[in-house]
């Protein structure tokens, strides 16, 4: 049945094509964003590879393709309550789905102005919804994407990082006790703090308040675009490649479109887990069908498809194109290795076909990095964001 879908945060590289396939699906589409991510380009000096159009340009021509109308609203949802109040007593939404944080852990560290943005905006625009959504007495059920970083990249050996909740046994005065306890957070940046912060308010919520959230961990998201997205180039995805905001899979693939020594932190030794856009979106419609019962707590998925180690991701790419390897200093403060297994069998269940590496790594250095090579700058390329000054002083 059609819904009313607000999406927070629809102009970004996640929210543009998750707002079109939720709209093309036959549901009422109302995206909110303030446009901070287009302002960002701007202070960062660093553009999408690919040509993106403005909010309202997409907007007009998904309707002329489609018939489809979106509504756009520009809030700043960490700065604007009422506002916020008036578009729910508004559109009545069944569903929000909430994208609308600044997510790139570099970023996040550069500076203290931008570790203080990053909380600010991040935990404020959280919990200023779940606020107005009591407030407002609106009934919605909340889809959050969180990040994979709340259980840390510090592990090693073969346990599984179950979704979002942990057994636990606690020695009381009758004895073992068992507990269900939200994973220990170990964030492993400001920014990825701020997604533990968000855990916190959500189960709070929940419990208090009967709020219905679906909190998403997901992997890092690779690919550019989906079968909405490629119907015309003014609706095309945003690819972030400068070393603040771009991803390590899609700088990678940049890389190797221009013969760039495809830039290994430290060893490569960290292991993360992935997913393609094209699964991101079908994930994100899976969780809004299947929202939890009012009263429950969160509901956590990994959204996630499979997990490799960043040298291997690079021998990958390095073999199937001939580009070089360059292992530099790490910007970061992270484990030299770790392992990384995760459970994902929630999606797998309600029917998930995830698209693996193997199927669409060609086609991005082809299609999206080899086309639009020619609006990279390569001196944005680097990512010179250290985790902590004098980080590589000897
Ligand atoms: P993005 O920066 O491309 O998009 C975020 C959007 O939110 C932007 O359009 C921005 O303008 C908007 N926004 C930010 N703060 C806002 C505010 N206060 N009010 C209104 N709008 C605001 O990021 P993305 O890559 O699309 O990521 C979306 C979400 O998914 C983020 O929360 C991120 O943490 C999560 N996520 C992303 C990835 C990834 O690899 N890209 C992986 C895991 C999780
Ligand atoms: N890396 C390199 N070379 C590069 C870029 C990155 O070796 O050129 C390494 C980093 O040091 C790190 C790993 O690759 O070990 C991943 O870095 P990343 O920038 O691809 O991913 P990350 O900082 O974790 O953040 C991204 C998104 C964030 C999301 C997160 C999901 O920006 O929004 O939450 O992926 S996850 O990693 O699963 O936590």
């Amino acid at each position: 049945m059609a819904k009313t879908i607000m999406v927070l945060g629809g102009d970004g590289f996640c929210g543009w094509p998750t707002s079109l396939h939720l709209s093309d699906s036959g549901n009422d589409v109302v995206i909110v964003d303030n446009l901070s991510r287009r302002k960002i380009d701007v202070e960062l000096e660093a553009e999408s590879l690919t040509p993106i159009a403005s909010i309202h340009s997409r907007i007009a021509t998904w309707k002329d393709l489609t018939g489809k109308d979106i509504s756009f609203e520009n809030v700043d949802l960490a700065n604007e309550y009422d506002r916020i109040c008036d578009l729910l007593l508004r559109y009545k939404p069944d569903a929000i789905v909430h994208f609308a944080e600044q997510r790139a852990a570099p970023y996040s560290m550069k500076s203290a102005d931008h570790k203080r943005y990053t909380v600010d905006n991040n935990v404020r625009a959280t919990h200023n919804l779940l606020a107005a959504l009591v407030d407002t007495e609106t009934d919605s059920h909340l889809v959050h994407l969180g990040t994979m970083g709340v259980y840390g990249y510090g592990w090693a050996g073969k346990s599984v990082i179950p979704e979002g909740y942990l057994s636990v046994g606690l020695e009381t005065n009758d004895g073992m006790e068992m507990k269900e306890i939200l994973h220990p957070a170990d964030p492993g940046s400001v920014y990825h703090m701020t997604k533990t912060l968000d855990q916190l308010m959500f189960a709070f919520y929940a419990k208090n308040d009967k709020i219905r959230v679906t909190d998403l961990h997901q992997g890092i998201v690779w690919g550019t675009q989906t079968p909405q997205t490629q119907l015309d180039e003014r609706l095309i995805n945003r690819f972030d490649y400068d070393g603040d905001y771009g991803t390590v899979l899609n700088r990678f693939l940049m890389q190797a479109a221009i013969g760039y020594p495809l830039t290994v932190h430290g060893t490569g030794g960290q292991t993360r887990a992935f997913i393609h856009i094209r699964d991101t979106v079908r994930c994100v419609e899976l969780a809004i069908d299947n929202p939890p019962e009012s009263g429950a707590k969160p509901m956590i998925m990994n959204q996630v498809t499979e997990s490799h180690r960043v040298r291997d991701l690079a021998s990958l790419i390095s073999k199937l194109t001939g580009v070089e390897i360059q292992y530099l200093d790490n910007p970061r403060v992270e484990a030299l290795e770790n392992t990384l297994v995760v459970a994902n069998d929630k999606f797998l269940a309600l029917g998930l076909n995830p698209t693996t590496l193997s199927q669409g790594l060609m086609e991005e250095v082809r299609d999206i990095a080899g086309k639009y090579a020619n609006r990279i700058d390569s001196s944005k390329i680097k990512s010179v964001s250290l985790w902590r000054r004098h980080l590589h002083d000897k």
